[in-house]
């Protein structure tokens, strides 16, 4: 089915994004918002734009009945999720088709499929993905000994309704055991409604390493390489590269492989990121995300492809644009998260920026819906727009985000560009050498 009209059920930087691959691929657009982004960019740029409520999220961009009616008043015959609000709920997907709109996504069922994490990893084992040795399935506590002895210590308890770090509990030792799994129980059960748990050997020092695939969905499917996201901060990821420092071109490509291979066999459709942790030269899959991410833009610099146009591709039936033979990887690409934040705490610092200059430049990519004069509401995420750089080499990438840092100017609420400018600077950032726990681990050793 063509898509002539995509309401993209989203805000800030990211509604943006979207919008930019629906003009360039001559499809109207309709922006939809709460009461406090009137006066936000995705609303200016947008063909049409429609008010679905007020501030709150659930009320508004999580309004699956406010967005539905946007789309019957406005004739939109397809919808884009972005990321997180309602871009991994099953039930929206659902929704929308029973409507007749489309759902610029994986089908409804490859969403739940991936949403519980028990069941994700018992797919991965079956496409021949490579997990985190672990329990068969969900561990009851009066099993939970056994199957920690058979593991190993220390292992690691996972709700399986969980994801993003929430519900996990270490037991490094026997000792340990029966209160990490009643723990991790019971806080699954408060933020999920789930107490169902699993157990894998905890990795201590692993990369975080994810690979980007798309699939058409109907059995062919790439991938774009991966991305380093070791980078983070309570789960909240602040600097990404592609490629990952920490590989050669080989693995690389056998990584790759996989992973589209998988995506092949079960005929998945959308763009979607097949999560890793990566220690002493293997990988172990933790996760998968069934939605664009974030970080989306260090693929499309290093390979020259626009997942949004890809997506929108596959979701009107029409194809993947590329094959596997057709991708090259050319050069390095970091991104910088730009946080309305306090630099060392990261506490949200909501406000109106009064002066705002983004860099420019061979190299230079920035994300952002954000203006002189902006308001920055209280209500959402902190991310107000994303630095992309790519450079010939990881070198020259380094040296000229080292350059744009100085020319980026946010002046009326902090920001976490200091922490940008103290990183590039860092010796070990600089030689790629850090794990999942360097950024926690520097915060701490630097802090005032
Ligand atoms: C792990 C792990 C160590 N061993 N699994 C955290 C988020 C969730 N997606 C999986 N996570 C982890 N799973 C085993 N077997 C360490 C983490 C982890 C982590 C993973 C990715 C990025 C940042 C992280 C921060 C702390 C812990």
């Amino acid at each position: 089915m063509t898509i002539s009209k995509i309401l993209i059920a989203n805000r800030g930087e990211i509604a943006l994004r979207v919008l930019r691959a629906c003009k360039e691929l001559g499809i109207a657009t309709v922006a939809v918002h709460s009461t406090a982004d009137a006066d936000a960019m995705h609303v200016r740029l947008a063909d049409e734009s429609v008010c679905i409520g007020p501030p709150p999220s659930r009320d508004s961009y999580l309004n699956i009945h406010q967005i539905v009616a946007a789309c019957e008043i406005t004739g939109a015959d397809a919808v884009h999720p972005g990321y997180g609000f309602l871009s991994e709920n099953a039930k929206f997907a659902d929704i929308l088709d029973a409507h007749g709109i489309t759902f610029i996504g994986p089908t409804a069922e490859h969403i739940r499929l991936m949403g519980d994490k028990i069941t994700a990893k018992k797919t991965a084992v079956e496409l021949g993905i490579p997990v985190v040795p672990g329990s068969a399935g969900e561990v009851l506590p009066e099993n939970a000994m056994e199957i920690a002895r058979q593991i190993g210590f220390p292992v690691l308890i996972k709700a399986t309704a969980g994801g993003g770090g929430r519900g996990m509990k270490v037991a490094k030792n026997e000792t340990e055991l029966e209160e990490a799994v009643s723990t991790a129980r019971s806080e699954a059960l408060a933020a999920f409604g789930n107490d169902a748990v699993y157990m894998e050997k905890y990795l201590g020092h692993p990369r975080h390493i994810e690979v980007q695939v798309v699939g058409d969905g109907e059995g062919n499917a790439i991938h774009l390489g991966e991305r380093d996201c070791s980078l983070q901060r309570r789960h909240q990821k602040v600097w990404e590269e592609a490629n990952s420092p920490a590989l050669n071109v080989e693995q690389r490509m056998k990584i790759g492989q996989i992973c589209a291979d998988a995506m092949k066999k079960m005929k998945y459709r959308g763009a979607g990121t097949i999560e890793f942790l990566y220690e002493n030269g293997e990988f172990y899959f933790i996760e998968m995300n069934t939605r664009l991410q974030v970080e989306h833009p260090i693929t499309e610099a290093i390979t020259g492809i626009d997942l949004v146009h890809e997506q929108i591709r596959v979701a009107s039936g029409g194809g993947l644009s590329v094959t596997q033979d057709e991708i090259t990887f050319s050069g390095h690409a970091i991104e910088c998260r730009i946080n309305a934040e306090d630099p060392r705490t990261f506490v949200p610092s909501p406000g109106t920026i009064t002066h705002f200059h983004a860099p420019g430049g061979l190299g230079v990519r920035v994300d952002s819906g954000a203006y002189a004069g902006y308001k920055i509401p209280p209500y959402y995420d902190s991310l107000i727009g994303k630095l992309i750089v790519h450079g010939r080499t990881r070198v020259e990438c380094m040296m000229r985000l080292r350059r744009v840092l100085d020319e980026f100017v946010v002046d009326g609420i902090k920001t976490t560009l200091p922490l940008f400018q103290d990183l590039v600077a860092n010796q070990d950032i600089a030689n790629g050498d850090y794990d999942i726990h360097w950024l926690e681990d520097y915060l701490a050793r630097t802090a005032p």
